[in-house]
């Protein structure tokens, strides 16, 4: 064995992220199923570990590391035969983590802001301001996409794993309209491609839009 342990639970866009990079280096790992919805995260021994209770979680022979970004960037660092996933070379990089830190910081939170309040105190009737973050993720990505097919540049990095993962998973709330964001969908189309996005992203994606649409009621003005 690897010795690498996966925490996490499909229905997260974040574990999903991890799920594509693990597959696209091709690395053995142990995926341990965490029931965040019945706060199986919030054990004591989880907690000792990841004081943030959040999954993905990996341990790699007992080095613990949490955050979907910084989990993908180790990966690639420590066990990628090329750098290409997570180059080097220092302006492609800086572009990496600025998409990286979108995805942190304004694509996931526009999910996260809907989703959380859903998920622990049942909320099923959204404010339509609050999907606005949504739209305007979505806007932003289109513009990524202009001049090339994938967010930095020509070639495949951990930004579109992350930013994927995300984007695809804001269809449980807004659907992706592929008239107004024709690079968007094009962009996504081009990673279904993966041998391995059905596995890492694809069937996940699907549980939780259907999760989402049994606990959405309606958003309203
Ligand atoms: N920025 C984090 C976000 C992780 C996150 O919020 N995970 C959610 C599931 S999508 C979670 O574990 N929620 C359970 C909790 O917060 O207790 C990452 O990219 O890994």
């Amino acid at each position: 064995m690897s010795g690498i342990i996966l925490y996490g639970n499909d229905i997260s866009p974040p574990v999903r992220a991890c799920l594509l990079t693990l597959k696209a280096l091709k690395l053995n790992f142990e995926y341990k199923h965490v029931d965040i919805l019945a706060g199986e995260q919030l054990t004591d021994d989880f907690i000792k570990h990841n004081p943030q209770h959040t999954v993905p979680t990996l341990s790699d022979n007992g080095v613990w590391l949490w955050d979907s970004h910084a989990i993908c960037a180790y990966l690639v660092d420590k066990y990628a035969k090329d750098d290409s996933l997570y180059p080097r070379d220092l302006v492609l990089r800086a572009r990496v983590h600025q998409r990286l830190y979108f995805d942190a910081s304004i694509l996931f939170m526009s999910l996260r802001c809907i989703t959380r309040p859903m998920f622990k105190n049942n909320v099923s009737i959204v404010p339509r301001e609050k999907t606005q973050g949504i739209i305007e993720g979505y806007t932003l990505l289109e513009k990524f996409l202009t001049s090339a097919p994938y967010l930095v540049s020509d070639c495949l990095t951990i930004a579109d794993f992350c930013c994927v993962a995300t984007a695809t998973s804001l269809g449980g709330v807004i659907e992706l309209d592929a008239k107004k964001y024709p690079k968007v969908s094009a962009w996504i189309e081009r990673l279904k491609k993966l041998p391995y996005y059905e596995e890492a992203n694809g069937w996940g994606c699907k549980r939780y839009i259907e999760i989402l649409k049994t606990r959405l009621t309606a958003i309203v003005s």
